[in-house]
């Protein structure tokens, strides 16, 4: 029997899996570390955090498993997308790496626009440089900090990081590439025009490589690490969206699923290049070879209750901690015994602004229609159904773009776990939701990446044929469907009355 291994570097920790042929998951292991938040709207980690722990958690799971490490066919990585690494010269991190939830690059990004010109930039890149992409941070880089800058010689996306420390050869690949907003996304290359305008080196830019591809072997200090054999070859994996839903079966026109994570995503696999031409979708390159996808994501879906839970749910923490009763399931309860509609009270979920559909990194999150009989359930369920009804923007926009009608709805990621909140997603999306075999996230497509990069299926989609099923599908209830498309009313006409307010909130 051949196993392989999938890394996911995540945001809030790194996950691994050993899987065998099959798609059985033999053991898995996670590795947390913290987010820094140095200033207002920053956010960063330490890469060599990502690499400690991949290198523990692949040392684990080869360990738990008993697998002999010669059995080990590949291993390939997946990662929290648009993150910043400075690299200099030999190799080393020039300074913490800048995440895809930072917002710090609003001049950047204004910047970039101007320079380049909005037509332009979308005509090949086809999607703007929004806060949280890569772009605007070699910006901000080049403007804040010129001494790095001038010292980076060449710079790598999260996962493309940690497998340059297991490797020790630099790459990238092409659905990583895409969400840096550098790169020529329908050609799948670098978008080399727009270098010499915007005045970054070619040199900065890794070589890019398909999800597929070897991307290098372990070295032997790698092996010492991990456990495994120097030589293992290692595959380039994707971003953790691209992952996540080649785990989700999502390599079809037609296929969409709804990820709840700490972000919340929409994405639907396209055989062709789509796009939104006010650009609030992404169209980015798909780890399936030769397609792509259009993504709607909010930046504060499972976010937005972890705010809640740390915030006002102290009492639920002290459960969980005295009985182990998830501070979660408990707050999923709660938000049950009030209706739909909350009571009358609407969230909008954009703590830290919001990507799809308002690229506004000033929106901020609101609650809205509090009485004297609001209660706390009340408040509790309006915060689901905000960030549902978040969701149903993107699913209504990927719908107008893709020109396709969406059948059913895969649900994956954290918020998938809550039968309750996969009931409401099928009642607000007014489509069956569907349940899958496997819900490990972006590390079980990560590993299926590295079975088919390491030839133990001719394909991906083979691999995903073999390996991914569906489970149960929830259906929806229409009454509440009604009533949500009602609430989508003033969940929109809400964010537009408040624009004007947030957009000049900061200088308060
Ligand atoms: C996608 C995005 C997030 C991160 C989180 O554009 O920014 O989903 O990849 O991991």
């Amino acid at each position: 029997m051949n196993y392989t291994i999938g890394i996911d570097i995540g945001t809030t920790g790194t996950k691994t899996l050993l899987i065998d042929e099959a798609g059985r998951i033999r053991a898995s292991a996670v590795a947390g570390y913290k987010l820094m938040t140095p200033a207002p709207g920053w956010a960063e980690q330490d890469p060599a955090w990502w690499a400690r722990a991949a290198t523990t958690s692949v040392r684990e799971v080869v360990e738990s498993s008993g697998v002999d490490p010669a059995h080990v066919a590949g291993v390939s990585l997946s990662g929290q997308m648009h993150g910043l690494v400075a690299l200099d010269a030999a190799g080393k991190v020039l300074c913490p790496a800048m995440l895809w939830c930072d917002q710090r690059t609003s001049a950047a990004r204004a910047w970039i626009e101007n320079t380049v010109g909005m037509d332009r930039y979308l005509r090949t890149v086809l999607n703007p440089p929004l806060e949280g992409f890569t772009a605007p941070k070699l910006i901000w880089l080049r403007n804040n900090k010129p001494g790095i800058y001038k010292k980076m010689a060449s710079f790598a996306l999260p996962k493309d990081y940690v497998r340059f420390r297991l490797t020790g050869a630099l790459c990238t690949e092409e659905s990583d590439a895409a969400g840096t907003a550098l790169f020529d996304v329908a050609n799948a290359q670098w978008a080399w025009d727009l270098m010499e305008p915007l005045g970054l080196d070619s040199s900065l830019f890794p070589a890019v490589r398909r999800s597929v591809d070897v991307a290098g072997t372990i070295t032997a200090r790698a092996a010492r690490s991990t456990g495994l054999l120097q030589g293992t070859p290692v595959i380039a994996g994707g971003a953790d969206n691209t992952c996540a839903a080649i785990g989700a079966g999502i390599i079809k026109q037609g296929r969409v699923s709804s990820s709840i994570g700490s972000s919340g995503v929409i994405f639907a696999h396209t055989d062709t290049v789509r796009t939104d031409p006010q650009a609030r979708l992404h169209t980015f390159n798909h780890s399936a070879p030769g397609k792509w996808y259009l993504m709607g994501v909010m930046l504060g879906a499972g976010l937005s209750l972890k705010w809640f839970r740390d915030t006002f749910a102290q009492h639920e923490m002290d459960v969980e901690k005295r009985t182990g009763r998830d501070a979660y399931e408990q707050l999923s309860r709660l938000a049950e015994k009030a209706p739909p509609g909350a009571g009358g009270v609407r969230f909008l979920p954009y703590l830290n602004g919001e990507r799809t559909p308002h690229k506004n990194p000033h929106a901020r999150g609101v609650y809205f229609g509090i009485s004297q009989g609001t209660q706390r359930s009340h408040m509790i369920r309006a915060l689901f159904e905000g960030v549902t009804l978040g969701l149903k923007d993107s699913l209504d926009l990927i719908e107008d773009v893709a020109g396709f009608k969406v059948k059913e709805i895969r649900a994956t990621g954290g918020g998938a776990r809550s039968a309750f909140w996969r009931q409401m997603q099928a009642d607000v999306f007014g489509r069956p939701v569907c349940t899958l075999n496997h819900d490990e996230g972006p590390a079980f497509g990560a590993a299926l990446l590295a079975a088919a990069g390491a030839g133990l299926y001719p394909s991906i989609t083979a691999a995903v044929n073999k390996t991914v099923k569906v489970r149960t599908t929830i259906n929806p209830n229409m009454e509440n469907h009604k009533k949500y498309l009602a609430l989508q009313k003033t969940f929109r006409s809400l964010y537009r009355s408040l624009e004007p307010e947030f957009n000049t909130m900061e200088n308060d």
